[in-house]
């Protein structure tokens, strides 16, 4: 599929980058924590897909909805959360997105209309249709982003959420980030189809596949996408095709790869794409530099204040169970 080109200036493409760097840093220090036993539980890190939500929601508008899966810390911080109640929420203190109570796969953010974090594959696909009926029942122009894996393109809630937002025209935009794996299964081992855009055809939706290591190419074709759900052409199902570097969870050493297949991947690394992109824009090489140190100052605050800040209050623990009764 031919999409305009985003063009970005040095300086938006230099803060995309500023971005991605965080991500991955951030991501760096939550696998540190995590082996110190400072984070427990289930921990998902992103590290290697961040061109795709760093591209993604630079094509959304603040009114635009989020939705996605277990994923996601990199996802919440593209879309303006602080790296402070990210490694909060990881740590389990009172100061986290979710007062500590969430964890990693349990972050949103309403105000930044990002609606979750969920752990369920698949499950959130019909909440993001939801999101999307939502907006064209209001009239308010939103659409409505969901996240999902490769994985998840084989869920039923899934199909189902396709069916009615394409008949019902919803100004949704369905992303699919195809990483290779579901847990520890190789794509070709869990789908017949390769190309997972390709469950657009089964209910007729627009649909395309393009490559996620490129911020600039991630967001001219979500731009595109996300133009096309909201002129109320109805919905869109698009493919990046993406990698992740580091096991499933942390409990997973990913032993199953081909032997330099990671290698591979990370020579079209986002970070250095982004950095060519930059040179060629006439960016001085030394503002990496800068924008690494800046990044390194910022996550080590949001360490230091993560592991500083007190525990969540046994009294609050049934706060945000039920919705308080008036
Ligand atoms: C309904 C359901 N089935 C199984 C699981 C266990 N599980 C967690 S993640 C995952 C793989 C999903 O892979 P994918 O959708 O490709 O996302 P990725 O982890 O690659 O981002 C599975 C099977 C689950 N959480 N929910
Ligand atoms: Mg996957």
């Amino acid at each position: 599929m031919d999409v305009p080109v985003v063009a970005p200036t040095a300086e938006r493409l230099l803060q995309w980058y500023h971005q991605m760097v965080l991500i991955r840093r951030v991501e760096e220090m939550a696998a540190k924590a995590y082996t110190l036993r400072k984070i427990k539980g289930f921990c998902h890190l992103y590290i290697g897909q961040e061109a795709v939500a760093v591209g993604a929601m630079a094509a959304l508008e603040p009114r635009d909805t989020v939705v996605t899966s277990y994923r996601e810390h990199g996802h919440i911080l593209a879309r303006g959360a602080t790296p402070r109640e990210v490694l909060a929420e990881l740590f389990a203190k009172r100061t986290g997105m979710s007062h500590g109570v969430g964890g990693s796969m349990h972050m949103s953010r309403a105000d930044l209309n990002f609606f979750g974090g969920y752990g369920i594959v698949g499950a959130h696909v019909p909440l993001a249709a939801g999101a999307a009926f939502a907006s064209q029942y209001r009239g308010d122009g939103a659409v409505s982003l969901c996240f999902f894996g490769d994985g998840a393109a084989h869920q039923g809630a899934f199909f189902e959420a396709l069916a009615l937002a394409q008949l019902w025209k919803l100004p949704a935009v369905f992303l699919c980030e195809n990483n290779f794996y579901a847990m520890g299964t190789s794509l070709e081992r869990q789908s017949y189809l390769t190309d997972m855009s390709r469950r657009g055809d089964g209910v007729g939706m627009k649909r395309w596949q393009f490559h996620g290591f490129d911020v600039v190419e991630v967001a001219s074709n979500v731009q595109a996408a996300v133009d096309h759900a909201r002129s109320g052409e109805g919905p869109v199902i698009i493919e990046a095709i993406t990698y992740r570097y580091r096991g499933h969870s942390m409990s997973d050493p990913a032993k199953y790869r081909a032997e330099g297949e990671l290698e591979g991947m990370k020579k079209s690394d986002c970070l250095l794409l982004a950095e060519s992109r930059l040179l060629a824009l006439g960016v001085d090489p030394s503002e990496f530099e800068r924008v690494r140190d800046e990044v390194e100052a910022i996550a080590k605050d949001a360490y230091d204040f993560a592991e500083a800040s007190p525990e969540p209050d046994p009294a609050t623990l049934y706060d945000y169970t039920w919705a308080p009764s008036s």
